[in-house]
Order: C-alpha cells, then structure tokens, then sequence
C-alpha cells in the first residue's frame, strides 16, 4: 500500500519537529515547510535529515504555499506553523497577524486552488479564551483573546470552521492549551526556568529575571499532543477540540517544581522580577476540559507535570555540561 503523505508547515519549531517523529514512526512520507532564514537553525529538526523532504516556502507567501501543496501531494496538512510567542506580538503586530492569521486563509485557498481531497488541522490555541473565567474552557467557552496573537488565531480559527461549512473541506481546529518540551524555544517561560535553573545549579549564572510569576497555566507535554493533532485527521467527521491536562500550576508552581529538581526548597534569592517581561495585557488564568477529545478521539495526557519538568531540566543540564566541556577542552 502507498505511504501516506503529510504536509507540516512549522516544521522546525517544537511541535513541528515532534509531529513528524509522530508521522514517520506511522510510516508517513513527511514533507514539511520551511522558510528560508539568514542562519539555519537545526537544532529541532537534526536528527530528521535525511528522512523527511524539506520544502522551502513562507505563510506570508501565497505561491510557495501552493507549490508545496502541489509538489507534496499531501493526504494530511498540518499548520503548526506561526509566529506564536505571544510577548513579541506586541511589537510586531502587523507581522504576527499576516503570520499567525492570514497564513491560515493562504493555506486553505492553496487547498481549495489545488482542487484534490486533503485534510487540514490548523493549530488554534487557549490563548484564545484569553479573558476566561475560572471554570475549564471547553469547545463551547466564548472566546475573549488579549493579545495580537490571540487575535490573530481567532481569525485562523473561525475561517478554518467557515471554510469547512463553506467548502465542505475536511477542516479540524485543536484548540491546545500550553505544552512544553525539551525542544521548546528559550523565550517561553517554562524552557526559560528549566535552562535558567540548570545555569544556576551548574554555577553559570546567580540570577534569573522573568515578570508576572502570578499567571496560570494548564501545561501540558507536547509528544502527547502532537498525538491529538494525528488523531482528529484519522476521524470521520471533521471537528474542533480541546486539547488540555486539565490541571492549572502557576508559574511560581513551575519554579517550586523546577529549582526542587536540582535540591532548592528556597528560590526567592535567586528569582528577580522585572517590569519590562510584564505584558501590556496578561492572561491570568487558562484552564481546559479536554472530556470531548477523551471521549471522541480516546486521547488523553500521558505525561504529568512532574515528569515534564524532570525531563525538561535534565535536557538542559545535559546540553549545558556538554556546551561548557567543549568550550573548556578548547581552552576558551
Ligand atoms: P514554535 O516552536 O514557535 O514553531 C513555530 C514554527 O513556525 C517554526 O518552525 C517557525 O519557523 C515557523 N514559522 C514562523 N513564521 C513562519 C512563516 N512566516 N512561514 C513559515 N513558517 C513560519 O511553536 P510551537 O510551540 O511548536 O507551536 C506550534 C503551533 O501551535 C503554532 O501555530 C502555535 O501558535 C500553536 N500553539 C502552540 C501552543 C504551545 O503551547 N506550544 C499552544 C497552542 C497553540 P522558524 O524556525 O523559522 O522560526
Ligand atoms: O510561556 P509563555 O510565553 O506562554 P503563553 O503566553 O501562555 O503562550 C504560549 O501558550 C499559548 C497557548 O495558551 C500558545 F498559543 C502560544 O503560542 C505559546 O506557546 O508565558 C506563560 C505565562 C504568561 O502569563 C507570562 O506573562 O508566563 C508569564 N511569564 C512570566 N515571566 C513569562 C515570563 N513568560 C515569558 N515568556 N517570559 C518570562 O520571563
């Protein structure tokens, strides 16, 4: 039987990288999307080479989205792709939304242009309940983003579901509540605790700034949820779901647990907190109620926080021992 073929836009960044894990250990062909930047950066997508087809194109980029399309021939897109680091979207708003939304609509006419049978899964996101109230968010909760991100990925979202009813596209939306991995970018919060812990505790640093350590999260671990992603394109019916642990830590919750794993109870010493990570308007609170995804698409987190943050931490310290043993026995 032919191997099934699945496009993945973002496929460089975490959740990108460990879709396609997810895909070729199913046996998928696995093109994935990558723009050109000035210094590649592998760091994700290393161990990959060789076994995925790597094609060159921009979300802001109508032509190269339809060529990819045309040159994958894809059973499955998927749309991780995005300026998704919620913080930078205040500064380059236009950018994000040309990215994070209109990105969306050239994908879905790209499909529409291409004229065969493909399903799509565009990566929504909790921050677009932004403003919720303190019971679990769910696939009926209205949406109130609070940011030029949050904005933007309504726009994806709501014009995923309009093509799908327009169009009769096989569309679906995971809504997915934070997730985190070793692979994840240093700006995010939980990769910035876990590396900023593993320097402290190897001596390479005393210090480590962040803002508003009051915010909530329901963190889940990415493997898991690139497994969801997977699992609405195997249904028969297209949908949107909620992708979460359905458990909420705060971020002083994530630095108890992060500086415990290298034997500190007392972090306060070594915690700063700066005005300038403050946001100019701050999701306080995001909780999910992923009960349709366990019940429709039998999926449910494997991994807890706990053994996240070991991981997570252990990656870093690892990766820190070996940068500074080469820099060392190169007498730099
Ligand atoms: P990520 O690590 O930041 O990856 C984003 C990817 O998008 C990178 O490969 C990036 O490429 C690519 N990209 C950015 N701008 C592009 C453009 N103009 N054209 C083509 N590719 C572009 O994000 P992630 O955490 O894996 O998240 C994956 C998706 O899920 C994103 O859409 C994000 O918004 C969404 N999401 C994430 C979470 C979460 O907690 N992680 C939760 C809900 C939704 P470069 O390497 O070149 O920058
Ligand atoms: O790790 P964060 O930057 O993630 P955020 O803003 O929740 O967004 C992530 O999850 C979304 C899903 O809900 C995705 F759609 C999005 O793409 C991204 O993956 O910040 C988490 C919280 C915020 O409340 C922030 O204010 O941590 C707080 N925080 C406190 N100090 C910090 C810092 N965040 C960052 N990045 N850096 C800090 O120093």
């Amino acid at each position: 039987m032919a191997k099934k073929r699945a496009l993945v836009t973002g496929i460089t960044g975490m959740d990108g990288s460990h879709l396609a894990d997810l895909l070729l250990s199913k046996d998928y062909e696995v093109f994935g999307l990558e723009r050109r930047t000035s210094v590649k950066n592998n760091t994700n997508v290393e161990h990959l080479d060789g076994k995925i087809n790597i094609i060159s194109g921009d979300l802001t980029d109508q032509n190269s989205i339809l060529r990819a399309i045309k040159q994958s021939e894809p059973d499955e897109i998927y749309n991780i792709g995005a300026q998704s680091f919620v913080a930078e979207s205040w500064n380059t708003p236009e950018m994000t939304s040309n990215t994070t939304g209109m990105g969306v609509l050239r994908m879905l006419e790209a499909i529409r242009e291409y004229g065969k049978k493909t399903k799509f899964y565009q990566a929504s996101s909790s921050e677009m309940f932004g403003k919720m109230g303190t019971e679990p968010a769910n696939e009926n909760t209205p949406f109130y983003p609070r940011s030029p991100y949050g904005v933007a990925k309504l726009y994806g979202h709501w014009i995923t579901k309009n093509y799908r009813e327009s169009y009769d596209m096989f569309n679906c939306s995971g809504i997915l509540f934070n997730h985190e991995s070793e692979r994840r970018g240093h700006e995010f919060v939980t990769r910035k605790i876990t590396d900023g812990v593993a320097k402290i505790h190897l001596g390479l640093a005393d210090k480590l700034y962040l803002g508003n350590l009051d915010a909530k999260r329901d963190w889940g671990y990415a493997p898991d949820y690139v497994e969801a992603m997977w699992l609405m394109l195997q249904q028969d019916t297209p949908d949107d779901y909620v992708i979460a642990t359905n458990k909420v830590y705060s971020v002083r919750d994530f630095l108890d647990l992060t500086f415990a794993e290298v034997g500190i109870d007392d972090w306060s010493q070594y915690v700063v907190q700066d005005p300038k990570l403050f946001r100019p308007a701050e999701v306080d609170f995001l909780l999910g109620d992923s009960s349709k995804a366990q019940k429709v698409l039998n999926w449910e987190p494997k991994t807890d926080i706990n053994q996240m943050v070991h991981v997570m931490i252990n990656n870093d310290i690892k990766l820190l021992e070996r940068k500074y043993a080469h820099t060392r026995s190169n007498g730099i």
